[in-house]
């Protein structure tokens, strides 16, 4: 047994995913991997929430699993499943939402985003969600929860969840913490940058996927909205530019408000074709990698085989832990 602290995050393949994504989460967990014992999952049971085309879901997760791996994710120093494999994420997701307030999940962000762009025929999953998000987390005693902004009002709900589960009967999870990065945790629109970028914008130049070309990420950058103030700093009074020097800032490794000093006395056309090359040659590499391993499906399915099983042997564990505290007779193998 590894005394490492422990890891869990997963990403929806409810789309292909964005530039948010991989600075907000995804290349944090890279960095995160050599000090942590970590679990990544491919949330394709999260993803149903919102309704999906089979055939788009099946080719979205496994681009999502060759992303992950492109990314750096190492799958001999990372458990990286599919969560529909694993079904002890469900099983204690029922046992959690017996304890959760139907007041608490109606106060979650994303719900009431998620719900008013959805209109009368909303499902009762999208209510549950953060539930089974909760499920996903304390299955694995994880410490450690890397994730993007947003999703920071989730992590509490787990951690309230986790707590009132050990009180009723006694200590059986952890109370994980949330981590989100101090540049890109929440990566803003290209074409509103009140709004977060998100790979199910109805308008694709609002953001950036992973596997846009060069020359999509060149036009996307070019026509990012900025402002008529006409100099490049890093100001809540300009959210575009702003935008865009935190996401150079990441690739480039340098703070924003330094990368800032380097266009003085420029103008914003000279800033946006650095951006857009910067970004451009970030991606590149992910891009290519990811498009090997698709193009290598028994390798894939190697992968996400093997980490079921280590993932499976640990939720099981749990998940009977709780089944008993909980009053469920034990199954008896005849
Ligand atoms: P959707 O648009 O389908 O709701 P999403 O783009 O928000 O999805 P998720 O799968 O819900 O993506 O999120 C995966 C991870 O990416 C989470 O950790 C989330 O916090 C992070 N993330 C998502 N969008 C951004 C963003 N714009 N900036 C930073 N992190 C983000
Ligand atoms: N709800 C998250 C995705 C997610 C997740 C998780 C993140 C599902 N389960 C467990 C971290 C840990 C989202 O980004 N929408």
């Amino acid at each position: 047994m590894s005394d490492k602290k422990i890891i869990f995050s997963g990403i929806q393949p409810s789309g292909k995913i964005t530039l948010g994504n991989y600075l907000g989460a995804l290349s944090n967990w890279v960095e995160l991997q050599d000090e942590y014992q970590n679990y990544y999952c491919i949330v394709d049971m999260h993803a149903i929430t919102v309704p999906q085309i089979p055939k788009d879901l099946r080719e979205n997760t496994l681009l999502l699993l060759s992303q992950y791996i492109a990314s750096g994710i190492d799958p001999n120093k990372s458990t990286i499943f599919i969560q529909s494999h694993v079904p002890q994420h469900v099983e204690l997701s029922w046992v959690l939402q017996s304890m959760t307030y139907m007041g608490e999940l109606g106060r979650m962000t994303q719900y009431k985003d998620k719900s008013a762009k959805g209109g009368e025929n909303l499902n009762s999953a999208l209510f549950t969600y953060p539930v089974l998000m909760a499920s996903d987390i304390l299955l694995y005693s994880t410490d450690l929860v890397p994730v993007g902004e947003d999703q920071k009002q989730h992590l509490e709900l787990s951690r309230d969840l986790a707590q009132r589960f050990n009180n009723r009967y006694s200590d059986t999870f952890k109370i994980p913490e949330v981590y989100t990065p101090k540049v890109g945790a929440r990566v803003m629109s290209l074409q509103d940058p009140s709004k977060k970028m998100s790979k199910s914008d109805e308008n694709e130049n609002g953001y950036i996927s992973l596997m846009d070309s060069n020359d999509v990420i060149i036009k996307k950058v070019k026509r990012a909205v900025t402002d008529s103030v006409g100099i490049v700093n890093y100001s809540d009074e300009q959210p575009g530019i702003k935008n865009l020097l935190d996401i150079c800032s990441k690739f480039e490794k340098v703070s924003p408000q330094d990368l800032a000093l380097r266009y003085q006395g420029k103008g914003y056309g000279e800033f946006k074709s650095d951006a857009a090359e910067i970004i451009a040659q970030g991606l590149r590499p992910v891009r290519e990698k990811a498009n090997e391993y698709m193009n290598d499906k028994a390798y894939l399915e190697e992968i996400y085989s093997q980490g079921a099983q280590k993932a499976e042997e640990v939720a099981s564990k749990m998940l009977s832990k709780v089944y008993k505290k909980i009053g469920f007779i034990p199954k008896k193998r005849i």
